[in-house]
């Protein structure tokens, strides 16, 4: 089955304004691997999903909670080095954290400071340091990850505005008989 087909078939069952985008991203995803595809969905059903399944609200929780743990993190390493609180990571502040570190993990700070200084003023600020933390939660899950998990509410099958792992594996079945 091709990707326009198994397309179709989503689009049957979408509701409306449901976006193109997610459409293709959902299709692409099943005809690269179905089961992976299943994997993803039982795992977010499991997760997210309520006592009568997932809905496309839970999904868009897990993509926003997936996203900020990422961003968190990579922010947690840059706000270590802001040792006066103010908000932002001098380069100062930077050398004495330096200073404390392995020659390796020197190598690897001075990396990371110079990558996040967007405009080279030997200042990490506020905003490059939430940047910092932007690309890392766009790293943890991409817009086309995300394109995919909003587009499973496309194989609810019976339209009630809930997900279930059974209708996912239907779909999957679907497209393998295809
Ligand atoms: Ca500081
Ligand atoms: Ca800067």
């Amino acid at each position: 089955m091709n990707r326009w087909a198994v397309a179709g078939v989503c689009l049957t069952l979408a509701e409306p304004g449901w976006g193109q985008a997610a459409d293709e991203a959902l299709a692409e995803a099943m005809e690269r691997n179905p089961d992976r595809l299943l994997t993803l969905a039982e795992d977010v059903i499991a997760g997210y999903g309520g006592p009568e399944g997932l809905t496309a609200v839970g999904i868009a929780d897990y993509i926003a909670l997936e996203r900020a743990a990422a961003r968190a993190g990579a922010m947690r390493k840059l706000l270590a080095l802001d040792l006066d609180n103010d908000g932002s990571v001098a380069r100062a502040e930077l050398a004495v954290a330096v200073r404390a570190e392995s020659a390796d993990g020197r190598g690897k700070l001075e990396r990371q400071f110079k990558a996040a200084d967007f405009d080279v003023s030997d200042t990490l600020d506020p905003a490059e340091i939430r940047a910092e933390g932007q690309l890392a939660a766009l790293k943890a899950l991409s817009d086309a990850e995300a394109d995919v998990l909003v587009a499973l509410m496309g194989l609810d099958a019976n339209a009630d505005g809930t997900l279930r792992v059974e209708e996912v594996q239907a779909a999957v079945l679907r497209f393998k008989e295809g």
